[in-house]
């Protein structure tokens, strides 16, 4: 608006809106056989946390029975998942790794 009729304000444009993507946490569980340095290995590895971190949230898994690792887009979750999945099954170790949409 040019403020003539006495409309005076901000200029605005409606912006169309973009779906944003889901986002999807991936979750890692406790069992009974998983050596704790495992776990704390695996989410060194996979989930860029510092050993410090890791050991922190192994804990909190170890106690509660599961946690929120990371909360990424649904390609790098399912990657992530795969990646957790087939190291664990290479070491013949039983953890387990799920994704869950937000
Ligand atoms: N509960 C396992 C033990 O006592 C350790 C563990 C922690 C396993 C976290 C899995 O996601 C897990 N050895």
């Amino acid at each position: 608006s040019d403020g003539a009729d006495g409309e005076v304000g901000i200029a605005t444009k409606a912006k169309p809106k973009t779906a944003k993507p889901p986002l999807y946490k991936v979750l890692i569980l406790n069992d009974d056989y998983t050596p704790m340095e495992f776990v704390v290995h695996v989410l060194e590895r996979f989930f860029g946390m510092s050993h410090a971190q890791s050991f922190e949230l192994m804990l909190v898994v170890h106690k509660k029975g599961l946690a929120v690792v990371g909360v990424y887009s649904n390609e790098v979750a399912e990657t992530k998942v795969a990646q957790v999945m087939d190291f664990a099954r290479r070491h013949q170790h039983p953890l387990q790794c799920t994704m869950e949409k937000e």
